[in-house]
């Protein structure tokens, strides 16, 4: 069982870490949005009481907002003088409790619902040891740069394992997912994560957060009953994720709803600075909403300058109704350093 206890949020960068990295440029921009907001835009989700405890969170093996600063790195080794990166991965079958009244039988990698975030830097050899588990087929296809012998969509049988190995291309943010038909049915019950790559030479410090949503269609009925980010409905409306006053926050950002065309992403009282895919060092645009098709995915940069809790959701409001709604808890620096 995972010891929750444990799992508060790394001390982040300091601000005057930021401001010597010259990180921090966006107070001006954020305050000259003033989209500071008296009441909400959406709607207080319909469905009545449904919060997942901690024992359920517990149960279900992982927790959404421990996925928020996960990083897989893998285990390095070096051949020939080549770094490798190498990650194990495994398919299972678990059932986990979205909300009160419902508990789901999720098809899932390394026990979560996203699967782990797997990260690498552009250049190095990726080295996936994947193990299907579970008693269905499944795979995983990467996206990224590669040969057809390594793209993932040939089924892993049952009880067997296939190595995926690669040079990790282009830099950016990328995902990976199972390819086994029908794809919906495998992705929407939880098999995909994120593969970030990072350029050669990184990218500023910054708090860096991970947000994937989701979606399960419960009934198999083609449409979608909850929304999620990061595996579990409302979880980050129930428990907002602590950021600090003024600091740079890269939130990495990925649909992988199933079913809905397009979803947006969009956060209150303020504005960030959009990395479409994760290809460019250089923001493409800044705006407060962004339109992302299934497995579209961007950097998104931004910095509160007020402290408080701020909404982040997609502007489809009733997917936000069924549970893909979030909350930023702005902190100061000070209650930051005094909540842990
Ligand atoms: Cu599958």
């Amino acid at each position: 069982m995972p010891n929750f206890s444990r799992r508060h949020p790394r001390i982040p960068w300091s601000r005057r870490q930021l401001l010597q990295a010259g990180a921090l440029s966006l107070g001006g921009s954020a305050i000259a949005a003033g989209l500071w907001q008296r009441r909400p835009s959406v709607a207080a989700p319909h469905i009545p009481d449904i919060e997942v405890s901690k024992e359920s969170l517990e149960r279900n093996g992982f927790d959404p907002l421990q996925i928020v600063r996960d990083f897989d790195y893998g285990t390095v080794y070096y051949e020939n003088g080549r770094r490798i990166r190498e990650f194990r991965v495994e398919a299972d079958s678990t059932v986990i409790q979205l909300n009160r009244a419902i508990d789901y039988v999720s098809w899932n990698l390394n026990g979560r619902v996203p699967g782990p975030t797997l990260r690498v830097t552009e250049g190095d050899r990726v080295r996936v040891i994947f193990h299907n588990a579970d008693g269905h087929s499944h795979t995983l296809h990467f996206h990224g740069t590669h040969p057809e012998e390594m793209d993932g969509v040939n089924p892993v049988r049952h009880g067997k394992t296939q190595v995926y190995e690669f040079d990790a291309q282009p830099y950016g943010i990328h995902l990976y997912h199972c390819h086994i038909a029908p794809v919906t049915r495998h992705v929407e019950k939880g098999l995909y994560g994120l593969f970030i790559v990072d350029p050669p030479g990184g990218r500023p410090p910054a708090d860096e957060l991970v947000l994937v949503m989701g979606g399960y269609d419960l009934d198999n009925d083609k449409h979608n009953e909850l929304y999620v980010f990061n595996g579990i409905p409302n979880v980050f409306r129930d428990r907002p994720i602590p950021i600090v006053q003024n600091q740079l926050v890269r939130l990495y950002v990925l649909n992988m709803i199933e079913f809905d065309p397009a979803v947006t992403f969009h956060i209150h009282a303020n504005f960030f600075r959009v990395y479409r895919t994760g290809r460019s060092l250089t923001p493409d645009e800044e705006t407060d909403v962004i339109t992302m098709g299934t497995a579209e995915r961007h950097i998104l940069e931004f910095a509160y300058p007020f402290t408080g809790k701020y909404m982040f959701h997609p502007h489809q409001d009733h997917i936000a109704e069924l549970g893909c709604m979030g909350f930023f808890d702005v902190l100061s620096e000070e209650s930051w350093q005094k909540a842990n």
